[in-house]
């Protein structure tokens, strides 16, 4: 089964542009509890580099792109970001980094619960350890 889930965000496009939902009794699978963006990332940086115990999270390119990366231990997957339509959902125990962002990226997040520093595995022999 492929570590890379995306969800589709269908454009509710007229002639004035588009509008994109993001409703959880639709599409998102859990309560949003926390949205936050992640924007003006320097070239040539990445960032993640970490898992979560209880966080469960979708990611989308609002506007650029990013390639991001999901790890369960074993094995290791790769998609790019790159429609504000397309989200990644990303669940509990996957190692997730981001790389490539375009200058333009614009990285929204939905979370499933409060910014808790101790929900992060930031160490990857550790995330490995939890798995054993
Ligand atoms: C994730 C990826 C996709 C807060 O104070 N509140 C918050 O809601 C967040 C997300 C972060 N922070 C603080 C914690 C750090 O001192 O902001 C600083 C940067 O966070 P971090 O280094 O974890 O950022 P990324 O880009 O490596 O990871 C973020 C999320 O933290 C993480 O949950 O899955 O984006």
């Amino acid at each position: 089964m492929s570590l890379i889930k995306i969800i589709n965000f269908p454009s509710i496009g007229d002639d004035r542009g588009s509008l994109v939902a993001m409703e959880t009794i639709d599409k998102v699978p859990f309560e949003i509890k926390r949205v936050y963006f992640i924007l003006d990332t320097l070239k040539n940086v990445s960032r993640g580099f970490h898992a979560h115990k209880q966080l469960k999270q979708i990611a989308i390119c609002v506007s650029g792109k990013c390639r991001m990366i999901i790890d369960d231990g074993k094995n290791r997957e790769e998609v790019w970001l790159d429609s504000p339509n397309k989200g990644l959902l990303i669940e509990t125990n996957l190692w997730r980094e981001m790389h490539d962002f375009s200058e333009d990226c614009v990285l929204l997040v939905l979370a499933s619960e409060h910014y808790n520093e101790s929900d992060y595995i930031r160490s990857y022999d550790d995330f490995k350890k939890m798995l054993d």
